[in-house]
């Protein structure tokens, strides 16, 4: 039986033209920064968001466990959406490792704005623990995959920054925020301070993700990459993959966002399942089973005996997420099994 894969866009697998990329890479030990494929990446992501330099990590957690570090003192707190990634899929590594406390603050859809945030702020006081980092998460995956309106996401960089704060943007999935709004990656990011992006979600790398910013931080940041057990010696056949995602698949993420509308219009049809087909905007598929016979944990076990593997993220809420592995083609069958399996039940 074939496999329709809609966990998420980390399965994706690499193309054929990173397969050649990677076989014929020039390399050289990275921790001496002598491999030129890592450099000629990491030079081309910071040119590409218009920011210093960058630093090749082996994944989203690492760069972003690095560029909250970066930015923080231990005891200090970092404003967060209270539903994102660095607060509930990274093992607390914002604690762990960075010392932090995370102050999270409730969204309807992930997008923090300005008006939220500065009630949040703690000043040094004999009992507070101070703000030190606004973090911000675009496309905002628990979300739905939204994307920040950019003046928002601009204001909230200009106020910060008028009160001596810095903000990080976890943009692990950048250029599907970049393919949905029509501002360049380089535009979204202008004002934040580091942002970190995934080569190996929706752009299909095997492995690895970039932390962009200013210089005198990524240097630093190397450190802690190499404290995290990222130095990764001959890396340049990762990064070989790495800027082949990063030229060429940008381009066609409008096709996955096309495939999460077509999924999201369709299942909104189904008997049971509840969701606004109107919010989806880009990969990211969210809905709620609670009037079918299942749970989300239910629902996802009886669809992956059909082949069709999603992931609960709630009691009562699946997520879809579509990418390069699974064309319109496979969407619809998709749609078909779930039919099946809930006129079935
Ligand atoms: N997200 C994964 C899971 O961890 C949930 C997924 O399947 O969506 N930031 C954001 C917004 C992410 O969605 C992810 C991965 C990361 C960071 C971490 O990236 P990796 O998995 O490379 O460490």
């Amino acid at each position: 039986m074939q496999k329709i894969d809609l966990r998420s866009d980390t399965v994706t697998k690499p193309t054929p033209e990173m397969r050649e990329a990677m076989a014929k890479a020039e390399v050289g030990d990275d921790v001496y920064q002598e491999d030129p494929t890592v450099n000629r990446l990491e030079e081309r992501a910071a040119e590409i968001l218009g920011k210093q330099a960058g630093l090749f990590v082996p994944s989203g957690v690492m760069g972003n466990t690095i560029g909250l570090k970066l930015h923080t003192e231990h005891g200090q707190e970092v404003i967060c959406d209270s539903r994102s990634h660095i607060l509930n899929y990274e093992l607390s590594m914002l604690a762990w490792f960075g010392g932090c406390l995370a102050r999270p603050v409730p969204t309807a859809d992930g997008i923090l704005s300005w008006d939220v945030i500065a009630p949040e702020i703690r000043q040094v006081s004999p009992h507070w623990a101070p703000t030190g980092l606004i973090e911000i998460e675009n496309t905002h995956n628990v979300g739905g995959g939204m994307v920040y309106p950019q003046p928002i996401l601009d204001e909230i960089c200009d106020r910060a920054h008028e009160r001596g704060l810095p903000v990080h943007m976890d943009g692990a999935r950048l250029f599907n925020a970049a393919a949905a709004s029509g501002f360049t990656a380089q535009r979204i990011a202008e004002k934040v301070d580091t942002v970190m992006f995934c080569l190996s979600k929706g752009l299909g790398a095997p492995v690895g993700s970039m932390l962009v910013g200013p210089r005198a931080l990524m240097d630093k940041g190397r450190l802690y990459r190499k404290r995290l057990g990222g130095g990764m010696r001959q890396a340049g056949i990762l990064a070989a993959a790495g800027l082949v995602a990063l030229e060429k698949m940008p381009l066609r993420l409008a096709e996955d966002h096309a495939n999460a509308r077509f999924l999201a219009e369709k299942l909104a049809t189904i008997e049971g399942i509840r969701l606004d087909a109107s919010r989806v905007r880009t990969n990211i598929v969210f809905f709620d089973v609670s009037g079918t016979p299942f749970s989300a944990a239910q629902f996802a076990a009886r669809l992956a005996r059909e082949g069709v593997l999603m992931n609960a993220m709630g009691p009562m809420l699946v997520r879809l997420v579509t990418h390069y592995d699974v064309p319109k083609e496979l969407c619809e069958v998709a749609v078909k099994t779930i039919e099946n399996v809930l006129r079935k039940a």
